[in-house]
C-alpha cells in the first residue's frame, strides 16, 4: 500500500509538470497516461496486490488519481481546441453575417408618434381592460340601453355574463380614470377596441384608438381646437389643410369632427376621400355634463374636452395603406417596408 502511495505521488508530480506544444503532444499525453496500455490502466491493475482490508482505501486513491489525470488532459486539450494556428485561409476582409433586425409594426410606429405628441402637451397615459362591463363602455358614456348610437358600436358579448363585452372604444378607460381621480385630469388612452363588423378592406372586427380627455376648471372649446390643431401639424406637417366641422356624439356637447386634406390624392379626389378631397381623422367635443355627473364631478365647476381617433386611419394616410386587413395578416412583404421607421 505504502509503495502504491509513493508511486501515485511521484506520477502526480510528473503529470502536474507536463506541458504540450501542439495537438499532437496532447494526443501523446492521452496515449501515455489514459490509453488502453497507459499508466492509469497499469496502476489500476496493481489493486490485486493490495491486501483485502486496504482495498477500499486503495480504490478511492486510484479513482482520485484517474480523475486527476483526466482533468489535466482536458486542460491540455482545451489549449488547442478552436485554436486554428494556421489562419492563412481565412479572409478577414469579408463582410460579417448581417444580424436580422425586426421592424416595428406600422400601427405601433404611428401610435407611438401620436402618444409622444400628446405627452409633450402634458397628457399622461392610461390603460384599461379589453373586456369591459356595460356601464363603463356604454352607460356612463351617456349611451343607455335603448340608445340608437349603440347600433353603430355593436360588439362581442361574453357568454357567461351578458353585461360583459369587448370594449368598443377606449372611453371606458377614461371612465375608470374619472372614477379614481379628481380633476384636473389630462390623459390619453391608446388601445385595441372591438366592433361586430364584417371584415373587408375598410372594416375590421378590431382596430386601435387613441382617445384623450382633459378636465379642469375653465377648460374651453378653444383649448380643444388649439390642442387638435397642434396635433395635426405635428403629425402631418405645418402645411396640412384642416377642416373643423360640427358633429354629434352622445358623450360630448358640442361635438366636432376634424378633416384633413387628402394626402393620398392631394385633394384631387380618390377612393380614400370618396372624391371630396377631405378625410375625417378624428372626433371630439366638450364632455357632456351628464358624463361628468356620472362620476360625481361638478359640471358647474369643471368642464372638459375629449377626442378620439383611429390609429389605422392615421396610418393609412401617413403610409398609404389601402387595405385594413394588411395590418393583421403578418405578411412579411408588407411589414418589411417599415424597416428603419421608428
Ligand atoms: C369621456 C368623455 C368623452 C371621446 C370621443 C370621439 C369623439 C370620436 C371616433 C373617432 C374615430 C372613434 O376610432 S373612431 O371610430 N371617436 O369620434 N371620441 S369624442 O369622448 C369621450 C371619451 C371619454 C369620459
Amino acid at each position: 500500500m505504502q509503495e502504491l502511495l509513493e508511486k501515485i505521488d511521484s506520477y502526480k508530480q510528473e503529470i502536474e509538470a507536463s506541458s504540450v506544444l501542439n495537438a499532437e503532444e496532447v494526443e501523446a499525453f492521452r496515449i501515455k497516461y489514459l490509453g488502453t496500455k497507459g499508466l492509469v490502466k497499469a496502476i489500476m491493475g496493481e489493486m490485486k496486490n493490495v491486501p483485502n482490508e486496504q482495498k477500499k482505501q486503495a480504490g478511492q486513491l486510484l479513482n482520485e488519481f484517474k480523475v486527476f489525470v483526466e482533468t489535466k488532459f482536458e486542460g491540455l486539450k482545451a489549449q488547442f481546441e478552436n485554436n486554428d494556428s494556421d489562419a492563412s485561409h481565412i479572409d478577414f476582409s469579408l463582410p460579417g453575417d448581417a444580424v436580422a433586425v425586426g421592424t416595428r409594426h406600422p400601427l405601433s410606429i404611428v401610435r407611438n408618434r401620436i402618444v409622444s405628441i400628446f405627452k409633450r402637451l402634458g397628457f399622461a397615459i392610461a390603460e384599461g381592460p379589453d373586456i369591459e362591463d356595460d356601464w363603463h363602455n356604454f352607460g356612463a358614456m351617456n349611451l343607455p340601453e335603448d340608445h340608437p348610437a349603440r347600433d353603430m358600436q355593436d360588439t362581442f358579448y361574453i357568454n357567461q355574463n351578458p353585461s360583459w363585452l369587448l370594449r368598443t372604444h377606449t372611453s371606458s378607460v377614461q371612465a375608470r380614470v374619472m372614477e379614481n381621480q379628481k380633476p384636473p385630469i389630462r390623459v390619453i388612452c391608446p388601445g385595441r377596441v372591438y366592433r361586430n363588423e364584417t371584415i373587408s378592406a375598410r372594416a375590421h372586427c378590431f382596430f386601435h384608438q387613441v382617445e384623450g380627455l382633459y378636465i379642469g376648471e375653465n377648460v374651453s372649446f378653444a383649448d380643444l381646437k388649439q390642442t387638435l390643431y397642434f396635433f395635426v401639424q405635428e403629425m402631418f406637417g405645418k402645411d396640412i389643410k384642416v377642416r373643423f366641422r360640427p358633429s354629434y356624439f352622445p358623450f360630448t356637447e358640442p361635438s366636432a369632427e376634424m378633416d384633413i386634406s387628402c394626402l393620398i390624392c392631394e385633394g384631387e379626389g380618390c377612393n380614400v376621400c370618396k372624391h371630396t378631397g377631405w378625410v375625417e381623422i378624428l372626433g371630439s367635443g366638450m364632455v357632456h355634463p351628464k358624463v361628468l355627473e356620472n362620476f360625481g364631478i361638478d359640471s358647474n365647476k369643471y368642464t372638459g374636452f375629449a377626442f378620439g381617433m383611429g390609429v389605422e386611419r392615421i396610418t393609412q394616410l401617413k403610409y398609404r395603406v389601402n387595405d385594413l386587413r394588411l395590418y393583421s395578416q403578418n405578411d412579411i412583404r408588407f411589414l418589411q417596408q417599415f424597416t428603419g421607421a421608428v
